[in-house]
């Protein structure tokens, strides 16, 4: 069994060697463990620190894509690499890397699919009281759109242990952040997660990733709706669909009564014409539903090939 140790960094170069040498070499279970570090796009010395460090591999884009792209390129790598295990853990040493040892049993027991660190966050002196609020938000926005058994406790933890098969059903299309996408697929994919408490320190230097909240409220909170709305099409547009027609009901209905009781439809010529509108565009909505729903299983057969051929090529059958 192999492990491979992902490291989304972007000028991190105070923090990456730290991070990689906390790393444990030797893990019960695994024969072997590797480190790939992305680097996405860093304009100091954060590659030439890695490598000092002891990185295995590193992948270098030539510009700043976002977290997501990054993290989803080293899943793919890591797969490629023939990983059976992959963990990830942020370059900024937040995370205690010694930790990974307890992360993977689950795994490597079979008890579960993906295994989800979660911070403490309420007892966390250090984090400011904005950000815990945010992370409260977050989490809660995820747990709502993926519905599942047990709410997930921490959905913007970067530290994380995901099995072949895992890695194998992810397909991500957020280019911001993987956090809480990975988390929406898992359970829609119905894959097992089990959550253990983690270490989490203050940051050293300011974020990456958080310029501010609003900022990053609003970049993953489209990320959650975009990836709701894929698998729940008619939800949507059934909605949006539903409030309309309904609306241009209830107005058709008014001035039907009063055409009935007058016998003119003056005063209310403007309110028939925007029920009939508010009707017709509900209707359209419901129609597009049903296509959006004919999309949705075409992405589903889709995305069965996209494993197949992934597990193909990590076997090296490719
Ligand atoms: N690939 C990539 N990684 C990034 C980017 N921004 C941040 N990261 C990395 O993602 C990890 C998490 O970023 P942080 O800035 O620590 O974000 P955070 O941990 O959610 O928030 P903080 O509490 O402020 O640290 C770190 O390893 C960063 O180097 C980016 O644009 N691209
Ligand atoms: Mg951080």
């Amino acid at each position: 069994m192999k492990l491979v140790v992902t490291i989304p960094a972007y000028n991190e170069e105070n923090t990456i060697a730290g991070v990689i040498r906390e790393i444990p070499r030797r893990i019960d279970g695994l024969a072997s463990v590797e480190v790939l570090v992305i680097d996405d796009g860093s304009t100091e010395a954060t590659v030439h620190k890695a490598r000092q460090a002891g990185a295995d591999h590193v992948i270098s884009h030539t510009n700043n894509e976002g977290l997501g792209v990054a993290f989803r390129d080293g899943l793919e790598a890591a797969l490629q690499l023939g990983a059976d295990i992959i963990v990830n853990i942020d370059g900024d040493g937040q995370y205690n890397g010694g930790e990974i040892p307890k992360l993977v049993k689950p795994l490597l027991e079979n008890k579960a699919d993906l295994v989800l660190g979660w911070r403490d966050i309420d007892n966390l002196a250090f984090m400011p009281k904005g950000k815990k609020i945010g992370n409260k938000l977050a989490t809660w926005l995820t747990n709502i759109a993926s519905g599942g058994k047990a709410p997930i406790k921490d959905a913007q933890s970067g530290f994380r242990a995901f099995s072949k098969e895992a890695a194998l059903r992810m397909h991500l299309s957020g280019q911001y952040t993987y956090v809480q996408e990975t988390l929406m697929e898992a359970r829609y994919k119905g894959l097992r997660i089990e959550q253990l408490p983690i270490e989490f320190r203050p940051r050293r230097g300011s974020s990456r990733l958080i310029p501010n909240l609003s900022s990053y409220a609003r970049r993953a909170g489209r990320i959650i709706l975009a990836t709701y709305w894929n698998y729940h099409p008619m939800r949507v547009f059934g909605f949006i669909g539903g409030v309309t027609l309904l609306t241009g009901i209830a107005l058709g209905i008014r001035v039907l009564v009063h055409f009935l009781q007058a016998g003119v439809l003056s005063p209310h010529a403007p309110s028939a014409i925007a029920a009939a509108l508010l009707m017709a565009t509900g209707m359209q909505a419901f129609i597009l539903g049903l296509f959006a729903e004919v999309l949705r299983k075409q992405r589903i057969f889709q995305e069965e090939i996209l494993y197949r051929l992934r597990k193909r090529e990590s076997n090296g059958q490719g």
